[in-house]
Parts: structure tokens; C-alpha cells; sequence
């Protein structure tokens, strides 16, 4: 419609910026806009309203701009490929601030600086920021729209590709705005690229700043953004409101915000379990998440792949909730072979795909796509590329961005408010040694002790070197809101409330191990069903199991194994608990808890000195 876009005319004095025909009442939100707008000085102010006409004019002035191409409407209708400055590619973990008031509650794993200095030092970062640029205004909600409390956000940005990204990551527009009232509280999410543009001045395909604040205020439930349009970096929705913010809210209100995937599981007797996996940052969440199982008769829906909320219903039980909208996946090794149900989901179009390959014939290709690299193609930078050029096509960071509700198996449940309430738990991580490929915990609070020691090789997914084994507690190292102490004490707290028969149980798995000659010795994707339904079998007592120092693993024939195609040899290398191995990260461990200070919980210490003990 005509009246999409709502742009206002540059201001001529200081306060010049008339919100008068701004699409809402709600007068906290007008004063706010207000406010950024008169310190961040833009052209022109735009309510989105998320609507198709919308949508088309966004991304035409992305083309006309250089950011984005359109890609071939019969392979990948209403798609496009973007390529970003080649220095703007991952999360910035270094750059991310949690600005809590006291410095003990960011804790010993987060960046800190006092709010007020904070708030002085990005305040001059911004001041003139959006100069030459248009001001967009997200509403946005996380989870349904229908939940009794909906999580209203408004993301400020000077960005159309984060706007076009918001628009599938999270359920945005009019409909969100009209939901606030007058009066809804909702997280402010303030984002500028930083790279304003003096008069005449040509912008670039990806504007963006060498210097990058990635900031959470979690007491005041605000983020603040600057430097960067990429992923995590800029859609505020997903790691900092779903993530940092909503892990501090989940403290005080006493549920969970974690990095997990959620997945309906299906046994052949049609007996229904929901199932949550946390994997660090490209370890595997989006692929669990839309596993087609190679074993006969089981199947899985998807809920999420990447955030789930969870809360207490008033059976005992933990509900399951993903409040995203949309998948950012990673693209590399997602292919037929791996996740067809991605390619599925993909294939119906209106995806973002960002840093991957382009074809001559105007589709997308990465790395895994297909076996076979086609001939010719247009890799991340923008140069030629051909199977010779020996160098990757496509970013290791590189990512689709698509609705989830295109996802060919997705549950039906993904719409319900209230979630799904979660069976088991699974933590894991990349370990190329020591880490077998399942273990059960032996109850809640052992099960608590896995989380919080899990450890896996750093990916692309954060700017860094890639493969060096760290602790990652729960999968949330990067996206804790608070103290990691008191973190760990809080699932611990979640655990004594609760009844224990009721509660999930919790599981770690390692699809990553690998043999001498550095391959990986456990097939993976469709073949971790099994492992599915070995944790199915013992949440229901009939699968057997035996004890080790670190936890309960499959008996001998206890993990399905018909019709797979794996040397007993390897199977055994898979599943081994090496008691030399695990002796030598006893100190990793113990060195993980010094770090995290006075404030690990003491059954978590009990915990390690029982697997010492243990350990012999
Ligand atoms: P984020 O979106 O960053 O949070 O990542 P994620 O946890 O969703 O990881 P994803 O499923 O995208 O997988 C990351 C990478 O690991 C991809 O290249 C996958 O192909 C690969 N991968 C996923 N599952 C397996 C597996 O079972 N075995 C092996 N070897 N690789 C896997
Ligand atoms: C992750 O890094 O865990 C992601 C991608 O899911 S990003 O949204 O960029 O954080
Ligand atoms: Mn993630």
C-alpha cells in the first residue's frame, strides 16, 4: 500500500522531527524515537509495518545500493544474496559488554563497564551516526504474539538489511505495534552501523564501523549496538533480548532463557516426546533440530533450532517455547545429504542468504551444497572462482536466513504460547577426543555439573581463532545476561524446586569425535536419531545402560545400530570413556572453576570431586 512507508522530512533545526503521523500512541515509544532521532540525526524517520509493499521497497533500494542481488526467482523465488564488508562476518564476543550496575553481576566471563560510562561513550558514538540515512523503527515480539504476556521489543535501526532480516528472524510490524497499546513495556534495542554520510556523500554495500560496542544494560532490559550489521551483532531480537536480556529476566523470574533447540520426537508407537539441545555456536542445533532420521519409523518436527524459553507449568513440568520466527543457519555442510529439510526449507524462497557463493545462474552454493562445485562462481567477496582456486567459495560464517514456518516438518505446537514440555535435555559440544558420543547424567544436579563443564572447539561463529577448546557453560558463555556463578546456582535452584520425576533429564552428547587419521569416527546428521532414540529408551527404562566415572552410557547393543553402516571398531572409539583422557581434563575443569570464582555453587564442586573420586 501507498502509506507503507511513513518517511518524514529532514529535520531543519535540532528538534526538528515530526512524529505526528507516527502509526501509534504509545507516548514512552514516541518520546524515545524522539530522542535517538534528535542525537542520531537522520534524513527520515520509517515505521515498519512489516508489509509485503514494504518488503519489495526495502530490498529494491538494497539492490540499488549494491548490498543485495536477486537471486534467480525459479530457484530461490523472492531470495537474495548478500555479500558484507569481509571484516563484518561473525559476533564480536570481544566487543560484547553486559553493563550491569555492580561488576560482580556481569561476572568473571563478560565484558563490563559501568553504565553511565557506557551510555557517555556511545552516546558521542551515535551522536550524528544515522547523518545521510533513513532511522527505521522495528516493533517486534519474541514468541507468539498470543502469549498472555507477550515480550514486546523495538529495534531502532539505520539499517534496511537488518530490518529486511528482523522481518524474518521475528514477528514484526503493525501488528506488533497495534498489540503495544499505549502503554506495553517492551525491550528498546538501539542499532546504527555506525557510518553516517556526509551530504552527497556515495554510501557503500555494507556500511558498518572498525569500532564495535555490542552492549546489554540488564537491569534496565536495554541493548544498545553499534559498529556492526551482522547476525547476533544486529538483529537485537535474537542473542541479546532472546539471549542476554531474557537469561536476566529468567533469573529473576525463575525460568530459563538458553542457546537450545527444540524438536518433537515420534516413535514408531506414535508415543511423543520434546526434546532441547544446547550446542555452542555451529555445533549442530539447526541440524538435530531438523534430523531425518535414517532409523525406521521415528520422526522428528522442529520447534527451533536455536533459542528456547522455558518455563514451569502448573503440572511440574517444563514448557518449551522458541521465540524466533525464523532460522539464521549456518551454510556450510548444509546439503542434501546432511539436512534436507533445510534445503526443503530454503528451496520455497524468501530467504536471506549472506557471505555464501553466487551461481552464474543466479542461485546461492557453499561448501556442502553439493558434492560436485559447479564450474564458475561468484564467491563471498565478489571475485571469480572456480574449483582451482583453491580457496573456500563461501565464509565458514556464512548463513540462510528464512521463515521457519517454511520448514517442512514443522510441529504443529510451534504457534502454542504455552510451549512443549521438555522430556530431556541434551548438552554438547565439539570435542575431537575424550568426550564419548552419548552419556545420561546420573541425576539433575550431575546432569547440571555436565552443563556447566561443557567444553567445545571454538567456531566461525564468533570472530577468533576457530578450534580452541573452551568451557562454555550450557552453550551460553557468549549470551549469559549475569554472573556465570550465578547462573550455574540457578539451574541448580530450578532443579531443588521442582519435583524430580517431573523434571527433564539430562543427557550430553559429542557427535565430533575423531579417529587417529582426524576423521570423524561417528557418521552424524540423520544417524544421531539413534542416539535419540537410545535417550527415549531410557527416559521410558528400556534400554540399558552402564555406569562409568562420568555418567551412564549405551550397554553393549543397547544403541541401534541395524543397517548402519560403521566398523564395530569405530563404534567403540565413539562411544569410548578413556579414563587417561578424562583424568587429564580434570585440571581443565578445575581450572574452569577458579576462573568462575567464589560463586560456583558447592554441589557443583562436590560434583567434581565425586568424578575425582571416581576417577581414582
Ligand atoms: P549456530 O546457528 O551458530 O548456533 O549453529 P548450530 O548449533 O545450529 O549448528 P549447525 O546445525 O548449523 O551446524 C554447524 C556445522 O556443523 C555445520 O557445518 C554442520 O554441517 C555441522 N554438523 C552438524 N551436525 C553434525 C554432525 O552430526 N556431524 C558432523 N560431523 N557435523 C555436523
Ligand atoms: C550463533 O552464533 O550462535 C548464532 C548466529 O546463532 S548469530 O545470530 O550471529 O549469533
Ligand atoms: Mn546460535
Amino acid at each position: 500500500t501507498e502509506t507503507a512507508l511513513r518517511v518524514e522530512s529532514p529535520p531543519t533545526s535540532a528538534s526538528a522531527y515530526d512524529l505526528s503521523n507516527a502509526p501509534t500512541e504509545h507516548q514512552g515509544l514516541l518520546a524515545w524515537v524522539a530522542e535517538v532521532a534528535e542525537l542520531t540525526q537522520p534524513d527520515a524517520i520509517h515505521w515498519v509495518d512489516g508489509s509485503d509493499a514494504e518488503y519489495k521497497l526495502l530490498t529494491d533500494e538494497l539492490i540499488a545500493g549494491g548490498t543485495l542481488v536477486r537471486l534467480n526467482d525459479e530457484k530461490k523465488p523472492n531470495s537474495f544474496w548478500a555479500r558484507t564488508d569481509p571484516s563484518d562476518v561473525a559476533r564480536v564476543e570481544q566487543r560484547t559488554f553486559i553493563c550491569s550496575i555492580d561488576e560482580a553481576d556481569a561476572g568473571p566471563t563478560n565484558n563490563w563497564m559501568a553504565p553511565a560510562e557506557m551510555k557517555a561513550l556511545m552516546t558521542e558514538l551515535y551522536r550524528g551516526s544515522m547523518r545521510g540515512r533513513t532511522l527505521y523503527v522495528v516493533p517486534f515480539c519474541m514468541g507468539p504474539l498470543t502469549a498472555e504476556k507477550p515480550m514486546f521489543g523495538v529495534e531502532i535501526t539505520d539499517s534496511a538489511y537488518v530490518v529486511a532480516s528482523m522481518r524474518i528472524m521475528a514477528r514484526t510490524g503493525s501488528e506488533v505495534l497495534q498489540k503495544m497499546g499505549t502503554d506495553a513495556k517492551y525491550v528498546p534495542c538501539l542499532h546504527s552501523v555506525g557510518a553516517p554520510l556526509a551530504p552527497g556523500q556515495k554510501d557503500v554495500p555494507w556500511p558498518c564501523n572498525d569500532e564495535k560496542y555490542i552492549v546489554q544494560f540488564p537491569e534496565e532490559r536495554t541493548i544498545w549496538s553499534y559498529g556492526s550489521g551482522y547476525g547476533g551483532n544486529s538483529l537485537l531480537g535474537k542473542k541479546c533480548y532472546s539471549l542476554r536480556i531474557a537469561s536476566a529476566m529468567a533469573r529473576d523470574e525463575g525460568w530459563l532463557a538458553e542457546h537450545m533447540l527444540i524438536l518433537k520426537l515420534i516413535s514408531p508407537e506414535k508415543k511423543v516426546h520434546y526434546i532441547a539441545a544446547a550446542f555452542p555456536s555451529a555445533c549442530g542445533k539447526t541440524n538435530l533440530a531438523m534430523l531425518d532420521p535414517t532409523l525406521e519409523g521415528w520422526e522428528v518436527e522442529t520447534l527451533g533450532d536455536d533459542i528456547a524459553w522455558m518455563r514451569f507449568g502448573e503440572d511440574g513440568r517444563l514448557y518449551a517455547v522458541n521465540p524466533e520466527f525464523g532460522l539464521f543457519g549456518v551454510a556450510p555442510g548444509t546439503g542434501w545429504k546432511t539436512n534436507p529439510n533445510a534445503m526443503r526449507t530454503i528451496e520455497k524462497g524468501n530467504s536471506l542468504f549472506t557471505n555464501v557463493a553466487l551461481t552464474d545462474d543466479g542461485d546461492v552454493w557453499w561448501e556442502g551444497y553439493s558434492q560436485t562445485p559447479p564450474n564458475h562462481l561468484t564467491d563471498w567477496k565478489g571475485r571469480e572462482w572456480t574449483p582451482e582456486s583453491g580457496e573456500l567459495s563461501s565464509h565458514p560464517n556464512s548463513r540462510f536466513c528464512t521463515p521457519i514456518k517454511q520448514c517442512p516438518i514443522i510441529a504443529d505446537e510451534y504457534e502454542d504460547p504455552n510451549g512443549v514440555p521438555i522430556s530431556a535435555i541434551i548438552f554438547g559440544g565439539r570435542r575431537a577426543t575424550t568426550v564419548p558420543l552419548v552419556t545420561q547424567s546420573r541425576d539433575w544436579d550431575h546432569g547440571v555439573f555436565m552443563g556447566a563443564t561443557l567444553s567445545s572447539e571454538t567456531t566461525a561463529a564468533a570472530v577468533g581463532e576457530v578450534g580452541v577448546v573452551r568451557r562454555d557453560p550450557m552453550a551460553m558463555l557468549p549470551f549469559l545476561g549475569y554472573n556465570a556463578g550465578d547462573y550455574l546456582n540457578h539451574w541448580l535452584t530450578v532443579g531443588k524446586e521442582h519435583a524430580a520425576d517431573k523434571l527433564p533429564k539430562i543427557f550430553y552428547v559429542n557427535w565430533f569425535r575423531k579417529d587417529e587419521a582426524g576423521k570423524f569416527v561417528w557418521p552424524g546428521f540423520s544417524e544421531n536419531g539413534r542416539v535419540l532414540k537410545w535417550i527415549i529408551e531410557r527416559l521410558d527404562g528400556t534400554a540399558d545402560a552402564v555406569e562409568t566415572p562420568i555418567g551412564l552410557v549405551p550397554a553393549a547393543d543397547a544403541l541401534d545400530v541395524t543397517g548402519l553402516d560403521l566398523s564395530l571398531e569405530a563404534l567403540q572409539v565413539a562411544l569410548n570413556v578413556d579414563e587417561e583422557e578424562w583424568k587429564a581434563e580434570l585440571p581443565l575443569i578445575e581450572e574452569w572453576f577458579t576462573k568462575l570464582g567464589d560463586k560456583v555453587p558447592a554441589t557443583l564442586k562436590l560434583e567434581l570431586d565425586n568424578l575425582k573420586a571416581r576417577l581414582g
